[in-house]
């Protein structure tokens, strides 16, 4: 008898209740009137004269120390849930808030710089992140040799046939060009991924859009007057660019365009590296054999195509200094961007 009060005593002190109710049921098993202190004091009346001081005194041990820790688990329970927000006492009182998140710097700048090309007549269309070898640098031009493929720049998936993360979201151009025939007028959002060092200007995974624009009698002229529309709406209508050739696999002739910066009207600063130019985005002529990759008449049709990063423009847009703030979500970083649409 002994054991089995001090087994019980040992379950009292180990009790452990998730809730008021289970704590109730505990309290019910074990002092109610047909608990199982009750069963103990039945078993008491049959026990010899010589032990019942011992053990009563026992009994009543286990009776106060359960009384105690019922008691103590109550307190325990109702500081818990007054801790939670308490319990519902009035049904009147107006309810509590809930904090509104903001979107994230990135979202808003990659929603403004579409919506402009909406208004030129641009759709938005998206594509898969993990892609082939085809949509990523075959069908771009990209010669079997060239340094982009390599383990170094991209990250693979498989090889043989090649999956991997996309590079630029090019690839979502050549999916639109071979699903549909000009005119086509599309801006590319999305995720690229390439295998670079982080650093206050780099990640590994950063945000481009990319735009085309195919038709009959498309000429750089119309590149250069677009794009100037899209860097005054953008970045102010003060904004001038200028043309840098350049060269990409995918565009000929091809182009780099900067904007007159913004901080220092071009007199230069730490921002532009004291030139007065801001380095913006790559663009050209789509490459003939770009369009015939893709099922389009290079002798019939002709194109431009461009593609800037979405931290860049964002990092300029509101004078951000490290690119990194973008891929914390530090809430002390986002809640600036609360006022921002
Ligand atoms: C850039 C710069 C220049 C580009 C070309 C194409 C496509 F699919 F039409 F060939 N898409 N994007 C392009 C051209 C991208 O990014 C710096």
């Amino acid at each position: 008898m002994t054991e089995k009060i001090e087994r019980l005593l040992q379950r009292v002190e180990e009790f452990s209740p998730r809730s008021a109710a289970e704590l109730e049921e505990f309290r019910i098993r074990i002092l109610g009137r047909k608990g199982e202190l009750n069963d103990i004091m039945e078993e008491f009346k049959g026990v010899a004269p010589e032990l019942k001081r011992e053990l009563g005194q026992r009994i009543n041990k286990l009776k106060t120390r359960a009384q105690e820790r019922i008691s103590e688990l109550k307190g325990e329970l109702e500081s818990r849930t007054a801790e939670e927000g308490g319990t519902i006492d009035d049904m009147t009182r107006p309810g509590d808030c809930q904090p509104l998140g903001s979107r994230h710097p990135i979202s808003l700048v990659r929603n403004e710089i579409c919506g402009i090309f909406e208004r030129l007549g641009y759709t938005v269309a998206e594509g898969p992140e993990i892609e082939d070898d085809w949509h990523v640098f075959s069908a771009l031009n990209f010669p079997p040799e060239h340094p982009a493929r390599d383990m170094q720049d991209t990250f693979f998936i498989e090889k043989n046939p090649d999956i991997l993360l996309r590079t630029h979201t090019s690839s979502i151009q050549v999916r639109t060009m071979e699903t549909h025939k000009p005119p086509i007028r599309v801006v590319c959002p999305g995720r690229v991924f390439r295998n670079e060092a982080i650093s206050y200007r780099a990640h590994c995974i950063f945000h481009q859009i990319e735009g085309l624009y195919i038709d009959e009698n498309v000429s750089f002229a119309d590149m250069k007057q677009s794009l100037l529309y899209f860097v005054r709406e953008f970045f102010g209508e003060d904004t001038k660019i200028r043309l840098r050739p350049s060269y990409f696999p995918f565009t000929e002739p091809s182009a780099e365009m900067d904007i007159s910066c913004n901080l220092c009207g071009g007199k230069g600063c730490n921002v532009c590296k004291h030139t007065g130019w801001l380095e913006i985005m790559g663009c050209g002529m789509v490459d003939p054999n770009v369009l015939e990759a893709c099922g389009i008449d290079s002798n019939k049709y002709s194109g431009f195509a461009f593609g800037m990063g979405v931290e860049r423009c964002s990092m300029l847009k509101y004078g951000v200094k490290d690119l990194r703030l973008y891929f914390e979500n530090d809430v002390r970083f986002l809640h600036q961007f609360d006022t921002a649409i």
